[in-house]
């Protein structure tokens, strides 16, 4: 550890307690109200300064690094550059991230002085951007005397590391060098919240009851289990090995759940699910919901909503029929459940006799023209234990989802929020993160063209990411939901883009595949590029999309169509 600063300044402190929790790496995008605190966190040795193309992109670059890291900051400047990293804020949001996004403001005499200035609407009222930051957050503070600052930051960094949502800090532009106090011990802001004891218990009680008398219990997993962090991802193995029952999962939570764990049976995605998941789930007579999302997205247009009484188990509270626990932490709820159920496998019998038999996987030959079903044949083998997958808003979702995960992959899909582009930023902060993991995206050409500019940084940090880019000429998710003339797009040399982001000194691979062999030449280039990322544009045709894209789209369609209902309808 480096020595401490004997006089700290606002953003000294500031800095201190980003490295305090963990980050690593520090997102940026300079402007002059950010300054001064960019050169503060910059002089902190433990934190690395990664300055991103624009501030959208900033934004879901800490997203990412998230993913990874578990908490991230993203450093902005004011308006211009913080509404356009609200997007990845909300993300944030959505998805349970603690994203701690920074905002530089104006001078802290301006306001009195009904001055106008650069980077606002025009009026002299400067405190818009907060309002609109505590609508995407869980806690908003703006900084206005530096003695303040201790209390602000340290309340906003505990309230998004307690509830796994982002926070926002705003540093008005003549404080980031005033001087403030030193940090205490950070234990204040990291310690956890234990469960109430009384609740914890009731609430074990609860669901033994819960459990007695059904038949037919069944697991099913969403993706706020791996959020809640607490070993509650270990726990749960542990308590459905105790149960014994069939576990199911959703898809934005793939991977939560070990694929290769004889209990595994499938993504949980109504009509397109996989194996058996949507009959086991349907025949359950108990399910025990744990960290689930249920949208329109995830049930198909409302149409797989589990229609019996459920057990919800969130982070910090459960919930029965007709009864509800508060700080119950979930890792120690499915702990102590273990310790109370019996072992019962008539849903694990029954799906072993639903199951589909595998399918047999065509190899195309050499000179065959490019399919997604050889891009995924393709993709598949090039997944192990090592692996970070990331999946874009699109077809990418329904293959990348079909694809069976090795022990320790890691799958990361962003579908709560589900903004075309992300997965390049997020990507690009997740391998910071996890440099030592391969990590391959699955993009489609309309998504990329949203934040192609951050390949550029993969670039830059060489960071050996493979992005697998399926050019089938425009919008096709949206094509399957509704289609019109927008849902084209104007093609691109992806390859050649490749070229244009090396620069002079970059190492980066572009490359195009139109037959299965060019495509399998074209992955061994990229395993072999350890020095940066490999793009290999795949070029498919515009109708070749999965089976579960056009069901799906088919059902999410009928949803959103849905006429409006009138009052005492
Ligand atoms: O596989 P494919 O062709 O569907 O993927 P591609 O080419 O990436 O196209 C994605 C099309 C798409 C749009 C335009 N998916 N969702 N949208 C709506 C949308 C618009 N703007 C943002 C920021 N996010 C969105 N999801
Ligand atoms: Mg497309």
């Amino acid at each position: 550890m480096s020595p401490l600063p004997t006089k700290y300044t606002v953003g000294d402190y500031l800095a201190e307690r980003l490295a305090q929790i963990g980050i690593r790496h520090h997102f940026v995008v300079p402007g002059d109200y950010n300054l001064v605190l960019l050169d503060k966190l910059q002089a902190n040795p433990n934190l690395t300064e990664v300055g991103c193309a624009n501030e959208l992109n900033c934004s879901l670059a800490a997203e990412g690094y998230a993913r990874a890291n578990g908490v991230s900051a993203c450093v902005v400047t004011f308006s211009v550059g913080a509404l356009s990293a609200f997007n990845g804020t909300g993300s944030a949001y959505a998805e349970n991230l603690p994203l701690i996004l920074i905002s530089g403001s104006p001078n802290t005499n301006d306001a009195s002085q009904f001055h106008l200035l650069h980077h606002t609407l025009g009026t002299t009222d400067y405190s818009y951007q907060l309002e609109m930051a505590e609508k995407i957050t869980c806690c908003a503070v703006a900084i206005t005397r530096a003695h303040e600052a201790p209390r602000l930051i340290d309340r906003a960094i505990r309230r998004a590391l307690l509830a796994r949502k982002p926070c926002y800090i705003e540093i008005p532009t003549n404080l980031s060098g005033a001087e403030c106090v030193h940090p205490g011990p950070i234990s204040a802001v990291t310690d956890p919240v234990t469960s109430d004891k009384a609740a914890l218990e009731a609430a074990a009680n609860c669901a033994a009851e819960y459990l007695s008398g059904k038949l037919k219990p069944v697991i099913l997993i969403g993706p706020k289990l791996r959020r809640a962090g607490d070993g509650a991802e270990e726990a749960l193995v542990k308590l459905a090995e105790a149960m014994g029952c069939a576990v199911a999962v959703q898809p934005a939570a793939k991977g939560m759940f070990p694929e290769d764990h004889k209990q595994f049976v499938g993504i949980f995605w109504g009509t397109v699910s996989t194996g058996a998941a949507d009959s086991i789930v349907h025949w359950a007579d108990a399910l025990l919901c744990v960290g689930t999302v249920f949208t329109d997205y995830s049930t198909v247009g409302w149409t797989a909503m589990p229609d019996i009484p459920l057990m919800e188990a969130e982070m910090d509270h459960v919930t029965f029929p007709g009864a509800h626990f508060s700080r119950v932490r979930v890792g120690e709820f499915l702990s102590h459940l273990t310790t109370q159920v019996t072992y019962n496998s008539t849903t694990m019998i029954e799906y072993n006799r639903l199951k589909p038999d595998p399918v047999l996987v065509h190899t195309a030959a050499p000179d065959d023209e490019l399919t997604r079903k050889e891009i995924s044949r393709q993709i598949q083998a090039l997944l192990d234990s090592k692996t970070a997958l990331f999946v874009e808003t699109g077809d990418s979702w329904f293959n990348g989802v079909q694809l069976k995960l090795p022990p320790g992959a890691q799958f990361e899909i962003e579908m709560a929020w589900g903004h075309i582009g992300w997965s390049i930023p997020a990507a690009f902060g997740y391998a910071l993160r996890h440099p030592d993991r391969k990590t391959i995206v699955m993009v489609g050409d309309g998504s990329f063209q949203v934040t192609a500019q951050e390949v550029s940084q993969m670039v830059r940090f060489n960071l050996p990411i493979t992005i697998i880019l399926i050019n089938n000429r425009g919008y096709t998710i949206e094509v399957e939901i509704h289609d019109g003339s927008y849902n084209k797009i104007k093609n691109w040399n992806y390859a050649l883009l490749m070229h244009a982001f090396n620069g002079e000194d970059g190492n980066a691979k572009g490359l195009s595949a139109k037959t299965a062999g060019e495509l399998q030449a074209a992955v061994k280039v990229a395993s072999e590029n350890t020095q940066g990322p490999t793009l290999i544009e795949c070029s498919i045709d515009q109708d070749d999309c999965s089976r579960e894209l056009i069901t799906w789209g088919h059902f999410v369609a009928a949803a959103n169509a849905r006429p409006p209902r009138l009052p005492g309808a």
